[in-house]
């Protein structure tokens, strides 16, 4: 069965995306923890950043730069901005699709609450 991101992917559950190509999809977090915050994901399932494969490496950069381009376009770039990816439990990570959120437009505060 297809996973949650998947299925936003192929456009069979509704999303506010504002990016998408043969490689990666992004769209506005459901509930969003900053002014932007952007979840940028590879239209192919990677379950977990430990599931990345060398052959991946390519693709995983383009995230970033899809998020360097996104930052421009939301008008947050000069400000700055958090990329951020959840791992697992200890993460925090909750959707089972690797995603780089994109988070700003805000001060952020310290990285970590714990
Ligand atoms: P993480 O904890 O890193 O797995 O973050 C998952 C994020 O996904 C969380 O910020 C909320 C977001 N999210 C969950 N379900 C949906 C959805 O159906 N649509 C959208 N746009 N975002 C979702």
């Amino acid at each position: 069965m297809a996973s949650l991101f998947e299925k936003i992917v192929a456009r069979e559950l509704p999303a506010d995306i504002v990016f998408q190509d043969d490689r990666v999809t992004a769209f506005r977090d459901i509930h969003p923890r900053a002014p932007v915050h952007i979840l940028i994901v590879p239209n192919k399932l990677i379950e977990t950043a430990n599931d990345i494969v060398d052959e991946d490496e390519s693709l995983i950069g383009h995230l970033f730069t899809v998020a360097r381009d996104l930052a421009r376009q939301e008008g947050i770039a000069a400000n700055g901005y958090r990329l951020i990816i959840n791992c697992n439990e200890h993460g925090g990570q909750e959707v089972y699709h690797l995603h780089l959120h994109l988070v700003g437009g805000a001060p952020l505060g310290p990285m970590l609450c714990r």
